[in-house]
């Protein structure tokens, strides 16, 4: 028996797999690499899960009467097996189809979703890079992430550095803070996961060490499962959607106490007096007293008062899980923080000021050296359309359709053609209903994936692709401090075979290959990419291995720099010479530019505004419905992987008053609904929740029946809303939805 192990990297860790005569036996996390070993665990049962597509199929209707069938029958008609050879000519002849007759904007390729760690292989960045060389296509602006960050950022801090890679490394918080605000928590679920795979999961230790050093932990959400296991921090619960009234009410009672720092607002920010006088209540006769926002959160006045002590005393390090800005008007709990960081004068010192999303992923603030893990470059998009990244089931609604973005206008293209691979829309879209119905409308979609997702079970041609076992790649986060050479573990099962492959086929019959492949095989293009690594490296000082010795060792530990992170230092060390990439060089507590959009929904200082769908505008059993991101799966994924730990049905977290009003127990079976549709649950009672407020993880796989409007399937987005956060950034609002719940009564069969 042929037996070896060997080191490789996916989004949730490193992992040690062994290998017994060609197949995964076993995987489990590297060692000292603290991956979540539940989730590393289930490689194997996920590369031969029974999911696994095994050909290409060719939706029956849509083999008979190509792009004139009906759309329709996705997901109900019978996939037909094709050979390879016939799915690609097929797919060659529609893409050149819908070029030659309504233009490279027609068809849909942003194809957005997370796909494989490694960087080589990351089929969101091979499709693209694929119909960049075939003349152009439609991409997608921005992400779900932090989309709404992603543009007001630029406006408020020259750039959005702060939610993409910047942040305030832990280690100066352990030893200079002494309080810890998070709004949004600190979950240690979502430290389970770092985009493009981490060595170390530092979390958990550093958030301990800090607690143990004395620093005092707020954590402020509706939900009181997010602060880390052992830390013993103080909770508070507003309303979700409620976090900018709160912070605004932080900053008028730092001001009118006469504790803002006026020496700092004057130096490094602009805009300044606009957004006080908002505070006083000048413009609208409203001060944003503690009493004001303790109405709008639903929490005692006392909570605000006492967090307004905190904030005045000794250094504070505040901090915002990225899922506050994920929800109707999510750019202002953003300014709102940077505003009441400006106003106590802390940022750019070691563990004080901002910095977002220590909450939300792993290796955010582990004061790693940046950017020294290769990612393959694109190749621009000739046709240069492109939609927020949100607005895609909008645009295949609303061909034609005008909207505001961003201080521009975007017409929305008349896409005849999606093609996805590496991203799950049936997961990650909102209002997954009224996606079915935009999505009949297509002509031709194509899907590569390894399994029969939702997404791929809604394809009219579906090529299976290999999972990062299947390939060599390197990968690793520009947070996390290693870079990892990936081997191959296994061939290919079943009939798939890797994107890049697929893709320099289909190029080859579209006479695009020069420009899609540059001539490169798969270890050309690694030792291309790791080339320009090597550059990097020397530019800083440091020696990178070579490519044969990054082979040889599996894992490259990158030496972390010589001083500890700390956001904005430079700026404020020196704010002429390091200023900032706003029109003003300071942080813009209002913008002018963004007064000059005019838009009702997006003002030009942080404001409260509450949205249409909250707490606040519940009808008589209503609750507020968070849908978090899961704590066993990265999204979608896993879940056809059987994770330990994971409930067989998915869960709804209720308050007890909440499940006694509906007469519910813990364990019901219960439809969460609204007007979008419904999707089964079962209920978890517990008080965790504040009243009024649910909570179900995303991941479930969509099952949905658009006759019925119902999922048995349990993903909470059958129910949430698609809408853009503001006009401004256009960006996914998941966090403001309303929902009922009611018990499940079984169907009796007749
Ligand atoms: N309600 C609600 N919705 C949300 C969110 C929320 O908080 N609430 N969060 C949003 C956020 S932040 C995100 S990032 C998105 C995530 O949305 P997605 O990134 O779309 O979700 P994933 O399930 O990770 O989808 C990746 C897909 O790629 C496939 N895949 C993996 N490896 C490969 C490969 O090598 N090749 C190919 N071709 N495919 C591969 C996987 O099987 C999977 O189907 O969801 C968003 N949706
Ligand atoms: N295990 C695991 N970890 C992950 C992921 C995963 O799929 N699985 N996905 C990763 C990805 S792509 C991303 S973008 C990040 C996302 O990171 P986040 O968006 O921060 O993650 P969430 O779990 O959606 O939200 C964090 C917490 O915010 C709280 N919350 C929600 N709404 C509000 C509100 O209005 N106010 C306040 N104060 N709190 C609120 C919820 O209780 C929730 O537990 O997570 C990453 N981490
Ligand atoms: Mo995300």
């Amino acid at each position: 028996m042929a037996r070896r192990t060997a080191t490789s990297l996916c989004h949730w860790g490193a992992f040690d797999a062994t290998v017994e005569d060609g197949r995964v036996v076993c995987a489990t996390p590297w060692p000292g690499g603290r991956a979540n070993a539940a989730m590393i665990e289930a490689w194997p049962r996920l590369v031969y899960s029974d999911q696994r597509i095994d050909q290409p199929y060719v939706r029956e209707g849509w083999l008979r009467a190509r792009h004139r069938s009906d759309g329709g029958g996705r997901g109900n008609e019978r996939m037909v097996p094709v050979a390879w050879d016939d799915a690609l000519a097929l797919v060659a002849a529609e893409l050149e189809r819908v070029r030659d007759t309504h233009g490279h904007p027609a068809i849909f390729g942003g194809s957005y979703g997370w796909s494989s760690a490694g960087r080589l292989h990351h089929a969101r960045t091979q499709v693209r890079r694929f119909l960049g060389a075939f003349g152009g296509f439609t991409d997608q602006i921005g992400n779900y992430s932090w989309g709404a960050a992603h543009v007001l950022l630029p406006h408020v801090l020259g750039d959005h550095d702060a939610v993409a890679e910047a942040a305030t490394a832990w280690e100066t918080i352990i030893d200079h803070a002494d309080t810890c605000i998070a709004f949004g928590g600190l979950n240690p679920k979502n430290w389970n996961v770092t985009s493009g795979g981490a060595g170390f999961h530092h979390m958990p230790d550093h958030a301990r060490r800090a607690a143990e050093k004395g620093v005092a932990f707020v954590i402020v959400s509706p939900v009181a499962d997010d602060v880390p296991t052992g830390i013993d921090a103080e909770w508070i619960a507003p309303r979700p959607n409620t976090d900018t009234a709160l912070m605004l009410a932080l900053c008028h009672t730092v001001l009118v106490r006469g504790r803002a720092d006026r020496e700092f607002l004057a130096r490094y920010c602009a805009g300044v007096e606009a957004f006080l006088a908002y505070l006083r209540g000048e413009p609208d006769g409203q001060p944003k007293t503690a009493a004001w926002a303790a109405a709008i959160c639903d929490i005692p006045v006392e909570d605000i008062e006492r967090l307004a002590d905190r904030l005045m005393a000794g250094r504070v390090m505040l901090t915002a899980s990225w899922s506050l800005q994920r929800a109707r008007h999510g750019e202002q709990p953003y300014w709102a923080l940077i505003a009441l960081a400006a106003m106590l004068g802390q940022i750019g010192l070691p563990g004080g000021g901002f910095t977002f999303g220590y909450g939300s992923m792993n290796a955010v603030g582990q004061g790693a050296r940046r950017d020294l893990v290769p990612i393959l470059e694109g190749l621009g998009n000739p046709a240069k359309s492109a939609v927020p990244v949100a607005r895609f089931l909008d645009m295949l609604e609303a061909p034609g359709r005008t909207v505001p973005f961003n201080g521009r206008d975007i017409t929305y293209p008349d896409i005849r053609l999606i093609y996805w691979a590496g991203g799950n829309p049936y997961h990650h879209a909102q209002d997954l209903f009224r996606l079915a119905r935009a999505w009949a409308k297509v002509e031709t979609i194509i899907v590569h994936e390894p399994w029969w997702t939702a997404t791929a079970k809604r394809a009219d041609i579906v090529l299976p692709a290999t999972t990062t076992a299947e390939r060599v790649d390197i990968g690793g986060s520009s947070r996390d401090p290693h870079v990892f050479y990936m081997p191959r573990l296994i061939a290919p099962v079943g009939g798939a075979r890797n994107d890049r492959d697929i893709f320099a086929d289909l190029a080859r019959r579209l006479s695009c290959a020069d420009a899609f492949t540059e001539g490169r095989s798969e270890e050309m293009w690694l030792r291309h990419l790791w080339s320009r690594t090597e550059e990097k490296a020397r530019a800083e000082g440091l020696e990178a291995p070579s490519f044969e010795a990054l082979r040889e060792m599996n894992v490259w530990r990158v030496p972390p720099p010589a001083e500890p992170e700390v956001y904005l230092a430079g700026f404020r060390a020196d704010p002429k010479g390091n200023a900032l990439k706003t029109p003003s060089g300071r942080i813009e507590l209002s913008s002018e530019t963004i007064a000059g959009f005019g838009y009702a929904d997006a003002p030009p200082h942080p404001a409260w505004m509450p949205p249409e769908e909250w707490l606040g505008a519940a009808r008589k059993g209503e609750l507020a419905l968070l849908t978090r991101q899961p704590a066993l799966f990265l999204h979608s994924q896993l879940a056809q992987a059987k994770v330990e730990g994971v409930p067989d049905r998915p869960l709804i977290l209720l308050h007890p008053e909440d499940a006694a009003a509906r007469d519910l127990s813990d364990g019901d079976e219960v439809r969460v609904f609204n007007e979008r549709g419904t999707c089964l649950a079962r209920a978890r009672v517990t008080d965790i929740c504040r009243p009024g407020v649910a909570a179900m993880e995303t991941g479930p796989w969509f099952d949905g029946d658009p006759d019925t409007g119902l999922d048995p399937g349990g993903n909470p987005n059958a129910v949430t809303r698609d809408i853009g956060a503001s006009a401004l950034s256009q960006a996914c609002a998941a966090q403001s939805c309303l929902v009922r719940v009611e018990r499940q009564v079984p169907t009796i069969p007749d």
